[in-house]
């Protein structure tokens, strides 16, 4: 917490000031992607807007490119209170909160609309009420497009073509799982080694979006990338319950509204990244799979749900995701 005018009082006045708002502070945000990226874009304009509302007192300060470590040691220092904000994928978050693996489920969207009318009704909240009793609270969904295939070996046109491949996942066991029940060989690992990973033959494939394989330049070194638009994954902005016990209930809802705001700003950016990552990529001369049968893989990743939607309260969740229309 940066003080801005300290002066000397005792406990009770302490107290006192904190729970009117006074003190000024310096939010740390996190974000594993590079400043041009749309979610740290999407975050900065939320820092501008509470720093607006405040009249100067609250200002963030952005740490982009994983400067302060990689997603699940961001995780750990938000839950401590080291980090205030920290934008991540659900993935991440999976062992730890059960109900962030729902929306990261295979095949689960139909379409990006249908994520969108999800993430944003009862339910998305509901997910992230979710986060609370493990230390954070959870603000808003950001995009994340759908997470496809891409390796260096073979073009992917079926789930057999998986088979034995070295595919790296984020650190998430139903991550693992969807790779297993390709028959793959589930290698999890923080974001920041793959490319090394994919450039020394450490792992032969992983999966993600196009404006990821693009920023992280995985498309040099993994060509093969193939359409089969496995799961919509979204990313999420958490607060460290910490950093949100020390705002006031006025403070809250202004962090609240400005977090929701930066969602459609985070759109707009979205949509205009995604086409101009997959143009770039395609001009490199990725070999793109872009016709793939998605019914086999469908089929193969059904044992996923058998694993990761066991409760009652999961289930219930999971058939109301599939009803929205
Ligand atoms: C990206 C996501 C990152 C990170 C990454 C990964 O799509 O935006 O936050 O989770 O995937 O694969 O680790």
């Amino acid at each position: 917490m940066t003080i801005r005018f300290g002066f000397s009082a005792g406990a009770a006045a302490v107290a006192g000031l904190l729970a009117s708002g006074v003190w000024a502070k310096e939010f740390k945000a996190a974000d594993t992607h590079p400043i041009d990226y749309p979610t740290v874009q999407a975050v900065i304009h939320m820092g501008k807007l509470i720093e607006q509302r405040s009249g100067g007192k609250h200002t963030f300060k952005m740490f982009p490119s994983s400067q302060l470590g990689q997603e699940k040691d961001t995780i750990e220092q938000t839950k401590f209170g080291a980090i205030d904000i920290n934008r991540v994928n659900l993935a991440p978050f999976n062992n730890i909160v059960p109900e962030s693996a729902l929306p990261g489920l295979p095949f689960l969207f139909r379409s990006v609309e249908h994520m969108h009318k999800v993430m944003d009704s009862a339910i998305g909240e509901e997910i992230l009420k979710a986060f609370e009793p493990h230390g954070f609270v959870g603000l808003a969904y950001y995009d994340s497009g759908a997470r496809s295939f891409y390796n260096s070996k073979r073009p992917i046109q079926s789930p057999a073509d998986m088979k034995g491949m070295k595919i790296r996942v984020q650190q998430s066991d139903m991550f693992v799982a969807i790779m297993q029940a390709l028959g793959a060989n589930a290698t999890p690992m923080a974001f920041g080694e793959v490319y090394t990973a994919l450039k020394t033959g450490v792992i032969d494939g992983a999966e993600n979006n196009w404006p990821s394989y693009e920023s992280t330049r995985h498309f040099e070194v993994a060509k093969h990338y193939t359409l089969n638009e496995h799961s919509m994954s979204p990313e999420v902005l958490v607060m460290s319950k910490r950093s949100w016990d020390g705002l006031t209930a006025d403070e809250r809802k202004m962090f609240h509204d400005a977090a929701k705001e930066s969602v459609a700003v985070m759109r707009k950016l979205w949509f205009e990244r995604e086409k101009k990552s997959e143009a770039m990529v395609r001009q490199a001369g990725s070999m793109i799979v872009d016709k793939v049968d998605k019914r086999p893989f469908i089929d193969a990743m059904k044992p996923v749900y058998d694993r990761f939607v066991t409760d009652a309260k999961m289930k219930t969740l999971v058939a109301r995701i599939q009803a929205v229309q």
